[in-house]
């Protein structure tokens, strides 16, 4: 990774962290083992990269990140909320996440998931804080959020991979799975970003493209980092997939037919951010960054 993209990352990670700490009530807000469950994963480490995307497509579409903060804000308190439940005995059960124990390890299952819903339902009260522009009303923000959160796509996304536990899906049923847990809430991500810089229709359309390929080519790497990478590499329990016998694009493509994938993928979405111009250049390094990233 160039050290200028190097650079630009942990501005905005530090930005979003801080505006995170302003939109959360503190820790010892009563009842305060919730505000430190919520807070516990919210800063427990994540890559923070789609809050990031979110200030990148703003700037594609010539508006500034100060801008995005509430929007990138809200959609990294809803991927934080889908991780914690995600983690929970009753669904994938799992105690290491963000390179520290799950929450339901540090608090109790119950707390777990009321940290969960506590992150659900803030996003939208941060949402809902977030300028309007000529374009866009508070009440677009709150829907795009709600859609993509949704039983239409991320809950969708979850609720299918549940039902395909334990059997053979074919590469469509694992397709369909990903766009809705995976990349619905990258592109929700990156249009909310878009929005907050009153993207015009063709702009937020091309945001929606490279989205959707990003967050399709994000998933496909994150199936191959999970079959090769170390759990002290990913700072969550690797080698999962291949343990509960679950489909992955690797296991059901090939590794080599899986990395040609994230490719095509990528370049779908190169073809999306070109036509955006040149501001959208940090989307562009973020892109090609997401196809080599090793964690
Ligand atoms: C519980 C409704 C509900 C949904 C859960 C997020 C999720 C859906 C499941 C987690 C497992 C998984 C493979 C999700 C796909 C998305 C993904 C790879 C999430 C991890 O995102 P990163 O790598 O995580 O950006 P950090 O911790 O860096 O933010």
């Amino acid at each position: 990774m160039s050290s200028s993209l190097k650079e630009y990352i942990k501005r905005n990670s530090e930005r979003v962290d801080r505006a995170l700490d302003r939109f959360l009530p503190s820790a010892s807000t009563k009842p305060s083992a919730i505000h430190r469950a919520m807070r516990y994963s919210l800063f427990a480490g994540g890559k923070r990269l789609r809050p990031i995307l979110a200030i990148a497509a703003a700037e594609a579409c010539g508006g500034r990140a100060s801008r995005a903060l509430a929007v990138a804000s809200a959609v990294e308190c809803i991927h934080t909320y889908s991780l914690i439940h995600d983690d929970l005995p009753c669904m994938d059960d799992d105690d290491f996440r963000r390179g520290k124990p799950t929450s339901h390890k540090v608090f109790g299952e119950g707390m777990a998931v009321l940290a969960g819903d506590a992150l659900l339902t803030i996003a939208f009260e941060i949402a809902a804080a977030s300028r309007p522009t000529s374009r866009y009303a508070q009440a677009d923000f709150v829907r795009e959020l709600a859609r993509a959160s949704g039983s239409l796509f991320l809950v969708a996304g979850q609720a299918a991979d549940l039902e395909g536990e334990g059997k053979k899906i074919s590469h469509a049923q694992l397709r369909f799975i990903h766009e809705r847990k995976t990349s619905a809430l990258l592109t929700c991500a990156m249009r909310l970003g878009a929005m907050s810089a009153n993207a015009a229709p063709a702009q937020l359309h091309a945001v929606t493209q490279a989205g959707h390929n990003l967050g399709m080519a994000f998933q496909v790497i994150d199936d191959i980092l999970d079959a090769t990478k170390t759990t002290e590499e990913l700072g969550k329990t690797a080698g999962k997939d291949e343990k509960f016998h679950k489909a992955t694009y690797p296991s059901i493509l090939g590794m080599k037919r899986a990395r040609e994938e994230a490719n095509r993928f990528t370049l779908a979405a190169h073809r999306a951010i070109r036509s955006l111009g040149a501001c959208a250049f940090r989307l562009k390094q973020l892109s090609d960054y997401l196809l080599i990233r090793q964690c």
